[in-house]
Formats: C-alpha cells, sequence, structure tokens
C-alpha cells in the first residue's frame, strides 16, 4: 500500500489492525491509536489483551529504536502521548470489578526519573484487580512517600525507576523507612525495566515485580498472607 492511500482502520482485519497500531504508536499517532484502540474492544477484545498486544508490544517496538539511536526523545514522547491515549480509554473498563477493595497501594516512580507509562499500568491493573491505588506521579523525593503513606496508611507501597541512574534511590526510600521504624508496617514492592530479583532483594524490598500482571499477583499473595497472620494472631 503507498504513503498516498489512506488507510481505513475499521476495515483492517484484527491482526492488521494491530500491527497498523504498532507503527501508529511509533508515528505518534494520538487519534489513530484511540480509533484502533475502540475498534478492538468494538470487536470484543478483552480490554487487557488490547493494552498487552496492541499498546504494551508497540511501545516495546519504540523501546527498541529509542535504544538504538532510530528513535529520539521527542518522537518517543508523541509515541508516550499516543500510549496514554489508548490507556486512558482502557483504565475504566480495567478496573471495573466493583469487588470490595482488597487493600490500599501508594505508588510513584522515584526521584530523578520521570517515566510513567509502566507505573500507570501496574496502577490500572491494580485498581482492576480491586486494590485501591494512590498515584503519586513521577520524580518522588523520599518526603513525598512518607507524606502519601501517613495520609493514606497503604498496605502496600509500590515505587517505579526506568534508570539504571535512579533505581538505587529505592534504596534511600527504603532506608529511610526503616530509620522511621516502619519498614515493616507494608509491603515494598518495586519494578522497572532494568531492575531485578537480585536487586531488589538487595536494597530490601518485599519483591521485585517484573511486569504489571505480576505485580497484581504478588500484591494479592502477600495480602492473603497479611489475612492468614492476621486471623491466626
Ligand atoms: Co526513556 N529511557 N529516557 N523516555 N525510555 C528508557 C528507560 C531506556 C531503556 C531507553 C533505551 O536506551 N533503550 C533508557 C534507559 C537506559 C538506562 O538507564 N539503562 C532511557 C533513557 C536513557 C532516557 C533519557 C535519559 C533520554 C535522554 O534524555 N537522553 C530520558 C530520562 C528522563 C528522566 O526520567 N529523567 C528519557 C526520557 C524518556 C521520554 C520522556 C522520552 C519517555 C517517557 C515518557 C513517559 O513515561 N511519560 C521515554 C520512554 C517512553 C522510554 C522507553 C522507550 C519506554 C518506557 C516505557 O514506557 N515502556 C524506554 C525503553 C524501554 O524500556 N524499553 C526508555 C513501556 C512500559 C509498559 O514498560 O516501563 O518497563 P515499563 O513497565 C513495565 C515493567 O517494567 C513493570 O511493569 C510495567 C508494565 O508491565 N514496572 C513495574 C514498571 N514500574 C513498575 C513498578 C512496580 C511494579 C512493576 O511497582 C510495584
Amino acid at each position: 500500500m503507498s504513503d498516498e492511500e489512506e488507510i481505513i482502520l475499521s476495515e483492517l482485519s484484527n491482526e492488521e489492525l494491530v500491527l497498523q497500531m504498532h507503527d501508529d504508536l511509533y508515528d505518534g499517532l494520538k487519534e489513530e491509536i484511540e480509533e484502533g484502540t475502540n475498534i478492538l474492544l468494538e470487536r470484543g477484545w478483552a480490554p487487557y489483551k488490547v493494552l498487552t498486544e496492541a499498546l504494551v508490544e508497540g511501545m516495546r517496538i519504540v523501546g527498541e529504536d529509542f535504544r538504538d539511536g532510530i528513535l529520539f526523545v521527542p518522537e518517543v514522547l508523541l509515541s508516550a502521548n499516543a500510549m496514554k491515549t489508548g490507556m486512558a480509554i482502557l483504565r475504566p473498563l480495567l478496573a471495573e470489578t466493583g469487588a470490595p477493595k482488597v487493600g490500599k497501594m501508594v505508588i510513584g516512580t522515584v526521584k530523578g526519573d520521570i517515566h510513567d507509562i509502566g507505573k500507570n499500568l501496574v496502577a490500572m491493573m491494580m485498581e482492576g484487580a480491586g486494590f485501591e491505588v494512590i498515584n503519586i506521579g513521577i520524580n518522588n523525593p523520599v518526603e513525598n512517600y512518607l507524606e502519601a503513606i501517613e495520609e493514606h496508611e497503604p498496605d502496600i507501597v509500590g515505587m517505579s525507576a526506568l534508570l539504571t541512574t535512579t533505581m538505587p534511590y529505592m534504596k534511600v526510600v527504603i532506608d529511610t523507612l526503616k530509620e522511621k521504624g516502619i519498614r515493616d508496617d507494608f509491603i515494598v514492592l518495586v519494578g522497572g525495566a532494568p531492575l531485578n530479583e537480585e536487586f531488589g532483594e538487595a536494597i530490601g524490598a518485599d519483591a521485585y515485580c517484573r511486569d504489571a500482571a505480576v505485580a497484581v499477583e504478588t500484591a494479592k499473595e502477600f495480602m492473603a498472607r497479611k489475612h492468614n497472620q492476621r486471623a491466626s494472631a
């Protein structure tokens, strides 16, 4: 198909549409991503399937070309904005469980780091799993976590970092919680592309979560354990 020819998204098969959405995300085309997301939903796709197969996979491709110096910050910002448009449509659908809240989580990206797509995804999925989520945004110094903890008394504190230069700041937060004698009052979960299990362990987190689905599973497991402990106390 030549570039001149207009692509009608609604005329594409599911497979073609998903590939086209990867291209549109790459090109930062917000409206097309919005349209594509709605078409897949109208065709009966589960919100989680749209999220992972059309949006997250598209962003993975963007990430590769960013790494390889093919895409630059301004272009990636456009992709990120397009991704967020799709996520905004999916968020209420993923959160629509109607179940009683299973726990409360404060989550934020650490100081020096402005990446928020992954963190927002975790927040969305946690909401979808019945957690109340207080999303404190990006670039959070330890004071912001402390403030949110005091105000909301969460069961879980989640931290995200996407840069090798900002991930050590998670230890600053955990050490401060220890100094204040409140570290064991909650479960600390960490995540972000450059992290791994050893890092999570080394900084004193309860668990490293590879992705949003793992974060939900891990949070649920910890909450179940907490309830069992309470019941047997
Ligand atoms: Co940035 N960036 N970026 N960037 N960026 C990365 C992270 C990078 C790996 C790209 C690369 O070189 N391949 C690289 C880091 C290299 C390193 O440190 N080793 C990088 C760099 C270098 C930079 C800048 C320094 C570039 C520059 O200015 N020269 C700069 C830093 C800005 C700063 O933070 N101070 C920068 C800027 C940006 C943009 C602003 C352009 C944009 C961010 C827009 C936004 O977030 N609003 C951006 C983007 C989009 C990326 C990539 C391409 C994509 C990140 C993303 O959204 N992924 C990224 C490349 C990559 O990661 N492959 C890259 C999709 C998202 C769904 O995945 O965030 O991994 P992810 O989240 C996953 C899991 O990690 C996990 O679950 C999520 C969902 O499954 N998870 C958690 C994440 N947080 C969690 C928290 C939890 C649990 C699980 O808590 C419990």
